[in-house]
């Protein structure tokens, strides 16, 4: 089913979503049917990307991952290079908090080749990057600042900015591997006055932490590091 729609179906019947984040990089090929044990009793999605991953890495994932799941695999592409059309869709990502027009634009453009003539259903995404307490690959890679914690309006403006343009959805991005997640308030606050879905990620690693996300309004929760790190962790929610 067309994902975008499955997740608004979700929030209009008050279910919250959970995506599993795979990087190509870091997945072990032989140890992916034990992992999908795993993530096919939790997961709604499957997201696939990396900040650097390798030319065909994304490839040779999805296909593999096609082998074990029915779940939906969404690329959450570091660059244009990891896109294929192997997956089910595309967060077509703009890094709207940052002044980096390489990621702003120039990646998107450069990915229209891949994209023209694929079935990828692509969904216009706000991608804001908020501090986490830790310099995370994202900052690194794309040379922009995150936003502080504290800086609550310049989110909000940010998010609602990026509606405005015509985003689809909202993901409000602590960074891989972030010390602390984004806080309770500015989801709270980014959700009360946006009327598209919200994706939440970064840093999350228990159980507490992901409810905290969903009780403040993230309708679609990532979770990577925690779940790369130890996947038993799955077995306590
Ligand atoms: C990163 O939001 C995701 O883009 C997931 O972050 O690896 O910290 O769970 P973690």
């Amino acid at each position: 089913m067309n994902i975008y729609k499955h997740i608004i179906q979700s929030i209009a019947q008050r279910e919250k979503l959970l995506a599993v984040l795979l990087d190509p990089e870091k997945v072990n090929l032989k140890e992916l049917s034990h992992l999908l044990e795993k993530i096919n009793k939790k997961a709604d999605f499957i997201f696939v990307g990396g900040s650097t991953v390798s030319n065909g890495d994304t490839d040779r994932l999805v296909t593999k991952l096609k082998e074990f799941t029915r779940i939906p695999i969404v690329l959450f592409p570091g660059d244009y290079t990891q896109i294929t059309d192997k997956a089910d869709a595309l967060l077509f990502l703009s890094l709207i908090s940052g002044n980096n027009p390489e990621y702003l634009i120039q990646q998107q453009i450069k990915s229209v080749p891949k994209l023209i003539n694929s079935n990828l259903e692509i969904i216009p995404t706000g991608y804001i990057l908020i501090d986490g307490g830790t310099e995370t690959a994202v900052q690194r890679v794309s040379n922009t600042r995150p936003i502080p914690q504290n800086e609550t309006d310049l989110i909000l403006h940010t998010a609602k900015a990026g509606a405005f343009a015509g985003k689809k959805l909202i993901y409000l991005e602590a960074g891989s591997g972030a010390k602390y997640p984004v806080s309770q308030k500015i989801i709270n606050t980014v959700k009360r006055e946006l009327n598209i879905p919200l994706i939440v990620g970064g840093g999350i690693r228990s159980k507490q932490q992901l409810e905290n996300a969903y009780d403040a309004g993230a309708d679609l929760v990532v979770i990577g590091t925690a779940f790369e790190k130890n996947n038993l962790w799955f077995d306590i929610f």
